[in-house]
């Protein structure tokens, strides 16, 4: 636990319509899955969203009719930072479990690809951000892990009804690092042997590699910011995502 609060820029991915029968109570409102990033550069390069299988996420009703889905424990603290419709309180519209928000089209800001859809993650944490993680694979060693074991076992995909066409998605070359190269994540992936979303002490070293070597010296390769260094894009990625009402700014 940090004595000081974590910043989190909140992403929204809209889910689009046609609703799955989970969610038809929500129809005609615009829905989004709320993903916490500490990356928020990154964005170019989502291929898909993360959900937790056995995690309880709640669908809530925000301000101009848009409904967040997100854990039960971050839409208390949105409500306690002036987020919600009324200040300090939320309005649940439904409770749904993560394997019924599993292989939903969804709209992710930024992305090159128009459409990805939601797949699981085992390793998310429900007492850390939104309980909901966007992916890009090339960037973050657990997202590309997680996509590779969906990608490689037909078992996997099969126990979560995960399609092939759901995970036919290639890493977007997003952020060049002068000592190890474009996709850092997949490069670190096979320099430490990682083998799947399991293997948890490799990937904290692959991600640890990966987020000071990227924040400090990485380049944008994509974007209206291409050329620029990462520590300066980050900021002004997050202010154009915020401006655009497609990210808010969230404390934990
Ligand atoms: B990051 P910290 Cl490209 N459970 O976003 C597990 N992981 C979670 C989570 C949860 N409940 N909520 C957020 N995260 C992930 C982008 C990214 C991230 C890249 C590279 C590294 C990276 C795209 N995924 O994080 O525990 C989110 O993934 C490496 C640290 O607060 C979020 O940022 O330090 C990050 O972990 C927050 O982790």
């Amino acid at each position: 636990e940090g004595i000081k609060p974590q910043e989190y820029t909140l992403i929204k991915l809209r889910i689009q319509e046609p609703y799955p029968e989970s969610l038809s109570i929500l129809s005609g409102k615009p829905v989004f899955l709320v993903a916490a990033t500490l990356r928020p550069e990154t964005m170019y390069g989502q291929t898909n969203c993360y959900i937790l299988p056995t995690g309880t996420y709640g669908a809530y009703l925000m301000r101009n009719n848009e409904v967040f889905i997100c854990s039960e424990r971050s839409m208390s603290s949105m409500a306690y930072q002036d987020l919600t419709i009324t200040n300090g309180k939320f309005d649940k519209l439904l409770e749904v479990q993560g394997q019924n928000l599993l292989g939903l089209k969804l709209s992710a800001p930024l992305s090159k690809y128009e459409t990805v859809y939601s797949l699981p993650m085992l390793s998310i944490s429900m007492n850390k951000g939104t309980g909901i993680v966007t992916s890009v694979p090339g960037d973050s060693p657990d997202d590309y892990a997680a996509l590779c074991d969906l990608q490689k076992k037909p078992q996997l995909r099969e126990k979560y009804g995960i399609s092939e066409e759901m995970i036919n998605y290639e890493a977007v070359p997003i952020i060049n690092i002068p000592s190890i190269g474009d996709k850092s994540a997949i490069i670190l992936y096979e320099q430490l042997g990682i083998k799947s979303q399991n293997d948890r002490e490799l990937l904290e070293k692959a991600k640890d590699l990966a987020y000071t070597k990227g924040f400090s010296e990485g380049t944008m390769l994509v974007g209206h910011l291409a050329g620029q260094k990462v520590s300066i894009a980050k900021n002004l990625i997050k202010k154009y995502l915020i401006d655009k009402n497609q990210a808010f700014i969230y404390y934990e």
